[in-house]
């Protein structure tokens, strides 16, 4: 739901990110068609060591190919972005992983996400200890290599997973 405390959220965020994504923009778009296919994105991703290749380059684009269709991103063509739809894109997911990433250090920590999700607990019915035990198993999931951060990649990777969690008050 759009609100103006997001929507500067994510102007500000298309501010930061902006730069670097129409440089990766450039780099990625290799056949030069002036659009960032999935395949284009994934290969970037890989060759940057921020996707592993195999399982985990699957679940990336499992992850791409959920939001492109999801959320009207990609209009001027169906699966591929152009670079205004690309820094979007991105941007957005910046803007709502700084958003949790409350002390702004690039990564989103366990304390991070229990403030982010402690709201909820009454919504859900949950007490606050079995919210937190939630948090927790869910947390480990998404922190794939167990770093105890959770970074952007990570956090693409599992958010539709996240999101359906929430949205069926499972988490
Ligand atoms: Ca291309
Ligand atoms: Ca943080
Ligand atoms: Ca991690």
């Amino acid at each position: 739901m759009p609100s103006e405390e997001g929507k500067a959220r994510r102007a500000a965020a298309r501010e930061k990110y902006g730069p670097q994504l129409r440089e990766s923009f450039k780099v990625l778009d290799k056949d030069g068609s002036g659009y960032a296919s999935v395949e284009e994105m994934t290969k970037h991703m890989v060759e940057k060591g921020m996707v592993k290749p195999g399982a985990r380059e699957k679940e990336f684009v499992k992850s791409l190919n959920h939001y492109l269709s999801k959320m009207n991103y990609g209009k001027s063509k169906p699966g591929e972005l152009n670079e205004e739809e690309f820094v979007k894109f991105w941007a957005d997911l910046y803007a709502l992983f700084d958003k949790i990433d409350k002390d702004g250090d690039g990564a989103i920590e366990i304390v991070e996400c229990v403030e982010l999700l402690d709201e909820r607990a009454e919504k859900f019915g949950l007490t606050k200890g079995d919210l937190y035990k939630r948090v927790v198993s869910f947390y480990n999931k998404v922190d794939a290599d167990g770093d105890r951060k959770i970074s952007i990649i990570e956090f693409f990777l599992r958010l539709p997973e996240l999101e359906e969690a929430l949205m069926n008050a499972k988490l």
